[in-house]
């Protein structure tokens, strides 16, 4: 099995001229990130548009990643839904294409218990029987998995560890402390250093799609101990990350993989996209971070 660490793009959805998903597109983008030290991939999440996508989508998504990642990296599934049944259905189909582990974030719209919540991982994780990272999104899901909540998680002997998409370093601190078996990747990959700081194994990203070189650099640093070189990288990549943020997140990192030659063609309405002027400063910055490589 591939180690769970590193560094890990959140995949986009690229879409061609008539709204249908470019599968030739992202299998493009799976070869270019492994040729930019991508450690692994994590397919049909937030970054990927999950919910804009119906089920066959996500399904087939995921088929043209394994297909084009053929074995060499790692690639984490998202099956979260809002009904366990529906969850599940995405999951065998991902353990049928032979996914590394699976994930799922917290469902959502509903006011769960948190024992719904806690039953509809135990319901996922043990009927797939694969490695399972919890996706804990709080600012999105309107739920937050605590310390205290991972640790009955971990009654399940798949749960493989947390994909920690908040900046409250405290609580993953605590979970890294008392589970060092886990995995903890960084969700915000403006904090990455932040998060490998307070002891997380790697990040899962959606800017990873574009500045992979400069991430890993961060993260290679942070492993031989060379904090200041981590530093540095980090506000490299951070002034790309505000840029994009600025302009709206999945259409900026798309409308910069078109600077790359790949044409991802925006995302899905109500999504909007950037302007040409929007372009042009995501373009100028692009460039400026390619220098500083
Ligand atoms: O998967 C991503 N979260 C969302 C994590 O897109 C909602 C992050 O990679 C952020 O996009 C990124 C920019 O804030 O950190």
């Amino acid at each position: 099995m591939k180690p769970f660490r590193g560094i890990c793009a959140a995949l986009l959805t690229p879409y061609d001229g008539t709204g249908k998903v470019n599968h030739s597109m992202l299998a493009k983008q799976v070869r270019w990130l492994i040729e930019q030290g991508i450690d692994g991939f994590y397919v049909c999440g937030s970054t990927g548009e999950a919910f804009l996508l119906t089920a066959d989508e996500r399904k087939a998504v995921l088929d043209t990643v394994c297909q084009a990642n053929n074995g060499e990296k790692m690639v984490i599934a998202h099956i979260g839904q809002i009904a366990t049944e529906h969850a599940l259905e995405l999951g065998h189909h991902a353990k049928a294409a032979g996914v590394d582990a699976i994930s799922s974030i917290s469902p959502f719209y509903y006011k769960f218990s948190t024992e719904e919540i806690k039953q509809y991982y135990f319901d996922l994780m043990n009927t797939l029987e694969l490695p399972f990272f919890i996706y804990n999104f709080p600012a999105f899901s309107g739920f937050s998995l605590t310390p205290e909540l991972l640790d009955e998680m971990c009654a399940c002997k798949y749960v493989a560890g947390v994909k920690f998409t908040a900046s409250d370093f405290f609580q993953l601190e605590r979970m890294k402390r008392t589970h060092p078996q886990l995995t903890v990747w960084n969700g915000y990959d403006e904090m990455l250093l932040s998060g490998l700081s307070a002891g997380a194994d790697g990040g899962i990203g959606s800017t990873y799609n574009v500045l992979c070189p400069a991430v890993h650099k961060i993260y290679d640093a942070f492993q031989a101990g060379d904090c200041d070189t981590a530093q540095h990288y980090q506000h490299i990549v951070n002034d790309m990350i505000a840029l994009i943020c600025k302009f709206g997140v999945f259409p900026s990192i798309k409308a910069i993989l078109g600077f790359e030659g790949m044409d991802f063609g925006g995302c899905r309405k109500p999504f909007g996209n950037v302007s040409q002027e929007q372009q042009e400063i995501l373009k100028a910055g692009y460039q400026t971070y390619l220098k500083q490589l």
